[in-house]
């Protein structure tokens, strides 16, 4: 059996569940608390000395960093559920190319905001320069993302890699109004974007894949 460890309301830990999900494997789910001390467990650091989520362990096999995650799933699982990356070679590389773009500059920018308005424990602290920099980086993310929707109703034609990656990082921007409702992430969304994140939603694992603690709507 497959271990999934996960924390709620991490992106990156949302990709996998995504995309254990969709490919139909089965896996026990290893709910991780930062304030239960599981990040700290030495037992925790034996699988992703790092520390941080997510992480599998499959059948003694632990690998950590979610891009990597998905790729050795596509491999391990070839055949299994839906594919998480095209077969055409081209199409195969336009979706990676994505998701490390996607990791690459929508992720770094994502980050840049949630460290300063999750992460400070005072609104004073803010560093509104900071947030208005990542959010900008980030918008211009969402511009050159609504641009990459060709006539496809996902990234790179059926759903998978590059939508599993991309989805959960606007998530969690757009929950970031909830704090500071002018940030201008949900008015930054493109007609095309906006109709995907739809799709998304409408994808029949989608529910379960939402993080615990959003549907109890805590912090
Ligand atoms: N590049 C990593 C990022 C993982 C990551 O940053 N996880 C965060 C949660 S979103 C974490 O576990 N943080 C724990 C910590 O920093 O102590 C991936 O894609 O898996």
């Amino acid at each position: 059996m497959l271990d999934f460890y996960y924390l709620s309301g991490s992106p990156y830990a949302w990709r996998v569940w995504l995309a254990l999900e969709h490919k139909r494997v089965p896996y026990d789910f290893k709910l991780l608390s930062f304030s239960a001390g599981d990040f700290a467990k030495p037992e925790f650091a034996a699988l992703n000395p790092r520390r941080r989520v997510p992480v599998i362990n499959d059948d003694g096999f632990a690998l950590y960093e979610s891009a990597a995650i998905l790729e050795y799933l596509e491999d391990r699982y070839a055949g299994s559920g839906g594919d998480l990356l095209p077969r055409d070679v081209k199409q195969r590389a336009i979706a990676r190319r994505m998701v490390r773009e996607a990791d690459q500059y929508a992720a770094t920018a994502m980050e840049g905001m949630v460290e300063q308005i999750l992460f400070k424990e005072e609104q004073s602290q803010w560093d509104l320069a900071a947030i208005a920099k990542h959010r900008g980086d980030f918008v211009r993310e969402l511009a050159t993302f609504e641009r990459y929707f060709s006539g496809d109703a996902f990234l790179v034609r059926a759903v998978g890699a590059a939508d599993f990656t991309l989805y959960p990082l606007i998530a969690l921007a757009l929950r970031l109004e909830r704090w500071k409702p002018d940030l201008g992430i949900a008015a930054g969304l493109g007609p095309k974007l906006s109709a995907w994140m739809r799709r998304m939603e409408a994808l029949p694992y989608f529910l379960q894949t939402y993080p615990p603690h959003w549907k109890q709507d805590k912090a």
